[in-house]
This record gives structure tokens, C-alpha cells and sequence, in this order.
């Protein structure tokens, strides 16, 4: 998988993939990230990616020609099968749209800042409109990389252990049961003695029923049908 980033602050979002999982799958060839750091599609000698909005209104919105003529180089090279803009207006992300994007080839994610873009590059060149929660964050960057580890870690190799991204939370719409590890016993708390007695088929009952309480008493809206 490609992905390529278009960003005002390519700074912001560099360390994420320089580390653990993200980077060895990048080492791995699993995965290439490449920035584009908008300012080097700018034309005029201030070299500005944004302006003033129409009609009034505090905030300055993010031109439409650096963005075009970015995502216009890239469509030269290879084709995309989703642009995608982050933003608080988007569809929330879900574990679901993690898994659709993982079986993508070429992707584009663009970063809103500021206000935002003109809409016209909304209209133009966008394919899917993400948000990563109800809560408003100063740039769209570290949403990014956000989508990124979600999608990056569900691509084949990338995980050590081929089950453990099929055992997280949500995968099932189910929250993960809970997890253990030495000592047995700690400061008087223990280690539930089911998941000493070498029967697996009885753990993994267990298991299950955990999850489902969890997800019962946390996240009830899971079990419901919308899902
Ligand atoms: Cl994608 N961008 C911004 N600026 N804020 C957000 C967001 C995105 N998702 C949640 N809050």
C-alpha cells in the first residue's frame, strides 16, 4: 500500500511512523508514506495556502490551486483509490472503514487546517470525508496518523502474530475480554483461576463472556443492530 500525505505540517506528523509497528512496517516494504508539504505547490512569492473567505467570517480557508496541482501531479504517476479528507464534518471512523481502506492500494489524505478547504476541492477531488471523534482538533494531522496506524497495522504481515488485529476490540463489535500477565497474585489482586486450568475451550468461554459483559456495561450501543 501507498499513502501519500498532503499537509501544511509535514513536521507534525513524521514521528508517529518513526517507531514500533509503523516504522517496521515501512522497513518491511509493506507500506510507503510519502509527505507533501503544500507550500512547494504555491506560485506566489509569499508562498500562501490560504486566504481570506467569501462572504465574511473569522478563520482563513486553504486554497484550491496548491491542492490541485498536488493532487494532480500524483494522479499523473498511479491512480488513487480514495482521496480522503480529514475532517470534523466527516463520517466518524470505525473499525469498519479501517478495514475497507486496508484493502487499498493507493490512497491520498489530505489535511484540513485552519477552517478548512474550499469547498471546491471537496467537490473536485474527494472520495470519502473522515472525522476521527466528536471533538475539534487544530489541524486535521494528527487525525491522520491516526487513520494511518488504524489502517496500517490491519495489512497482512504487518502485525507479528497473523490473529491478534482479529482478536482486538471491535473487530466483532465486541470490546476485548480482560488480560493477564505474571505475577499471579499482586498486592492482594489476582489472576482469575479459570485461566490456570489448561482447559481452552472453558478460557475461551470465558473469554467470550467477558467481552460481551464488557461491552454490555461500556459500549451497549455496539450490540444494537445499526452495527
Ligand atoms: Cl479529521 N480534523 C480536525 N481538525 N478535528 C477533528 C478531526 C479532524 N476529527 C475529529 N476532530
Amino acid at each position: 500500500m501507498r499513502i501519500d500525505i498532503i499537509t501544511v505540517l509535514p513536521e507534525l506528523l513524521k514521528s508517529p511512523f518513526e517507531a514500533s509497528i509503523l516504522k517496521r512496517a515501512i522497513d518491511n516494504h509493506l507500506v510507503e508514506i510519502h509527505f507533501h508539504n503544500l507550500r512547494d505547490y504555491t506560485s506566489d512569492k509569499y508562498k500562501s495556502v490560504d486566504d481570506y473567505q467569501f462572504g465574511g467570517g473569522a478563520g482563513m480557508v486553504m486554497l484550491i490551486e496548491p491542492i490541485d496541482k498536488c493532487i494532480s501531479k500524483l494522479r499523473e504517476q498511479r491512480t488513487y483509490d480514495e482521496i480522503i479528507y480529514m475532517t470534523p464534518d466527516g463520517v466518524t471512523l470505525n473499525q469498519q472503514i479501517a478495514n475497507q481502506i486496508s484493502l487499498c492500494e493507493n490512497i491520498i489524505i489530505l489535511c484540513g487546517h485552519y477552517k478548512g478547504v474550499d469547498q471546491r476541492v471537496r467537490d473536485m477531488f474527494v472520495t470519502k470525508e473522515i472525522s476521527i471523534g466528536d471533538y475539534v482538533l487544530s489541524g486535521g494531522e494528527l487525525a491522520a496518523a491516526v487513520l494511518c496506524d488504524a489502517v496500517i497495522r490491519l495489512i497482512p504481515g504487518v502485525l507479528g502474530d497473523e490473529t491478534s488485529a482479529l482478536t482486538d476490540s471491535f473487530q466483532d463489535n465486541l470490546l476485548a475480554p480482560p488480560i493477564y500477565t505474571r505475577p499471579r497474585e499482586y498486592k492482594g489482586y489476582k489472576v482469575p483461576e479459570i485461566l490456570f486450568s489448561g482447559n481452552f475451550p472453558e478460557i475461551e468461554k470465558w473469554r467470550d463472556e467477558q467481552s460481551y459483559q464488557r461491552t454490555k456495561e461500556r459500549r451497549p450501543d455496539l450490540l444494537s443492530d445499526e452495527h
